[in-house]
């Protein structure tokens, strides 16, 4: 069996080769080596995407080989999500998902869905690129508990700002929790723009989601 620095740095490599199949191929010889399948993905597909991030800025690599390397990151989360553990909430709690309008980049938000998920919170994930009305619109609809928003651009995080104004033109911000997250958003930012959080991470997601609910169920009661 190969060992644990084989198959990190075979998933690495895959990822930055844009090589899916191979990707696949690690994360199940990690599975069957039993390494935290959650670090797998977020530490060294994260690694694996800073060193694609630096080809991008050195132009030794274009948005088409961007994408290879995002879909090959996938195709090893696809393998790895069914063994990601997450901390079971007792509480089942809405929470909307989704990258905001104009912003594409999407592999954050669903490893924040799959954490979610996986510790039992009903996630309704409306994709990227999403019209900021929806994210009022599904609110509304589904009476949720808690919005997640992500943005990976500088150009697109102002988006988030927005639908927080939004919610209190609709008059229910009172009634769900906001938290924001992605590469270029800071805590900082996040309270300034009037967000209750931003976990560092998706793993971080959870706890935070699980506070936020119970704070927004004893402060606003029933929808
Ligand atoms: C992959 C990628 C792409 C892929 C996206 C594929 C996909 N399906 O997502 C493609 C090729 C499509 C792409 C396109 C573009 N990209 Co791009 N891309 C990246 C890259 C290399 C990696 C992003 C990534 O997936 N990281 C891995 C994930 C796991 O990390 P993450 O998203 O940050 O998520 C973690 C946390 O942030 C958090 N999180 C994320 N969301 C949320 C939400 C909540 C609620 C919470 C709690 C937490 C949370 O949890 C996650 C796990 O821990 C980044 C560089 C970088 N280092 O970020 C550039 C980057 C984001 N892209 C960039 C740019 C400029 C573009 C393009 C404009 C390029 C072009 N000229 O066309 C287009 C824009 C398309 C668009 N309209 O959105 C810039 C943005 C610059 C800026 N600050 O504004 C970056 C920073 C590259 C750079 N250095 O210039 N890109």
């Amino acid at each position: 069996m190969a060992t644990k620095e084989e198959i990190v740095n075979g998933f690495i490599k895959a990822i930055v080769d844009g090589d899916e199949a191979a990707s696949a191929k690690w994360a199940k010889e990690g599975v069957a080596a039993n390494l935290d399948a959650y670090e797998l993905v977020t530490k060294h597909g994260g690694d694996a995407m800073s060193i694609v991030n630096s080809k991008y800025e050195r132009k030794e690599f274009f948005v088409p080989e961007v994408l290879c390397s995002a879909n090959a990151l996938n195709a090893g989360v696809d393998v790895l999500a069914p063994h990601m553990k997450s901390d079971k909430t007792s509480e089942p709690a809405t929470v909307i998902l989704g990258v905001v309008e104009g912003d594409i980049h999407d592999i954050g938000k669903n490893l924040v869905k799959i954490m979610l998920s996986a510790a039992g919170f009903k996630v309704v994930d409306l994709g990227k690129d999403v019209p900021l009305a929806q994210f009022i619109e599904k609110t509304k609809e589904l009476k949720a508990d808690v919005i997640g928003m992500s943005a990976l651009m500088s150009t697109t995080m102002p988006s988030m700002k927005k639908v927080i104004g939004m919610l209190q033109d609709a008059g229910i911000r009172n009634k769900v929790k906001v938290i924001v997250g992605g590469g270029p958003v800071t805590k900082e930012w996040a309270l300034s723009i009037g967000a209750d959080d931003r976990p560092h991470d998706a793993s971080a997601a959870v706890g935070v989601t699980k506070d936020l609910v119970a704070k927004v169920r004893a402060e606003r009661g029933a929808w």
